[in-house]
């Protein structure tokens, strides 16, 4: 028919967008077309709101590491990125830091504002710590459970921005306490991964800088100094502090901090030496702890809405 034969003329004209009002008598059609347009435009968005709120839900329902290896390997330079990219749920994925070789898997902590990319973990004792100078390089133990994230993987994540480090801690009476530092980061390997950290907050006291009875700060502080391992003395005492301490770490002469060291399940310890899970300003050196969680995070990171935000926020298309 006459009538359409002009809508489809109208259409291809509106395709190549060359209809103008007055010259093709178009312009009923044209309203008709931009307003389906409209709502089409608006649907899919909805839908894509949908999928992405779909998606959210899948990665939740899967267990701790299923999702993550689908998780592209070039496409999260930390934790932070991939949280901010939709996957909030704490787990295994794969991220590389600018600088890394190659993708590495980490477990994300997506609790507390979510995005940390945890770098040690102590919970029961089942890891020893006591390893060598190639294996706190490297990483070892369990992402799952307990581990050390390794010194090159440190490096790099601590190195491509501005980070900050949180520590989590527990006794065996089940009280928490925590310390944060900001611009936190650790050297290369030719350096002996040498450590630096800026200011203070936190419930656990300050034991990094062990400024809390200035006379010790000398020899207590963890400022500047290089990592250490049995077989790699690099601290500021006679002795080999990783050695007598039974754990790779920034020694200096040698700590008011040790959260690699011996793990005694009861916390109060005697020894020969404070070589136990040692966080000084909080527990003394004679009291080992039951948790520790060391945890990076750029400062800049920006926390989204939770998934039930999400969920609630997307309705279906109507
Ligand atoms: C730690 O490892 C070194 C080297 O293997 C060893 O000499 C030392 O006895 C170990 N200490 C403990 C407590 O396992
Ligand atoms: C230690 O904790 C990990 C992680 O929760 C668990 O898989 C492991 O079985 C625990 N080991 C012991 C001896 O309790
Ligand atoms: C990193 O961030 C902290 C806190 O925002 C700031 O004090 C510090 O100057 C920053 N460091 C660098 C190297 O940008
Ligand atoms: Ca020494």
């Amino acid at each position: 028919s006459t009538g359409t034969r002009h809508r489809i003329t109208c259409l291809i004209l509106y395709c190549h967008d060359t209809v103008t009002f007055a010259s093709d008598g178009c312009g009923g059609e044209l309203a008709q077309l931009r307003q389906q347009e409209q709502l089409l435009k608006r649907q899919l968005q909805k839908q894509e709101l949908l999928l992405r709120s779909l998606q959210l839900m899948t990665q939740q329902g899967n267990s701790n590491d299923a999702g993550a290896d689908q998780v592209q390997d070039t496409q999260h330079a930390d934790c932070s990125q991939v949280y901010s990219s939709g996957f909030q749920s704490s787990g295994l994925y794969r991220i590389r830091p600018s600088g890394s070789p190659s993708a590495v898997k980490v477990y994300c902590d997506m609790t507390e504002g979510g995005g940390w990319t945890v770098l040690q973990r102590r919970v029961n004792g089942t890891e020893a710590f006591n390893r060598s100078w190639i294996e706190y390089k490297d990483g070892f133990g369990d992402l799952n459970a307990e581990f050390w994230l390794g010194n090159d993987n440190v490096h790099f994540l601590t190195t491509q921005g501005n980070y900050s480090v949180k520590i989590n801690l527990e006794d065996f009476d089940g009280h928490q306490r925590y310390a944060e530092y900001k611009n936190f980061q650790v050297a290369n390997e030719k350096e002996h991964y040498r450590l630096s950290f800026g200011d203070y907050v936190g419930t656990a006291g300050d034991a990094l800088t062990g400024s809390y009875q200035v006379p010790e700060v000398k020899w207590a502080s963890h400022q500047g100094m290089k990592f250490s391992t049995y077989d790699q003395d690099n601290d500021n005492y006679k002795g080999n502090c990783a050695q007598e301490d039974k754990g790779g770490w920034w020694f200096n002469k040698c700590h008011s901090a040790n959260l690699n060291g011996v793990y005694y399940p009861n916390g109060h310890y005697s020894a020969s030496t404070d070589d136990g899970v040692v966080w000084y300003p909080w527990r003394g050196w004679w009291y080992s702890l039951k948790t520790s969680i060391m945890k990076l995070r750029p400062v800049d990171h920006k926390t989204h809405l939770t998934n039930d935000q999400v969920a609630v926020s997307l309705k279906p298309p109507s």
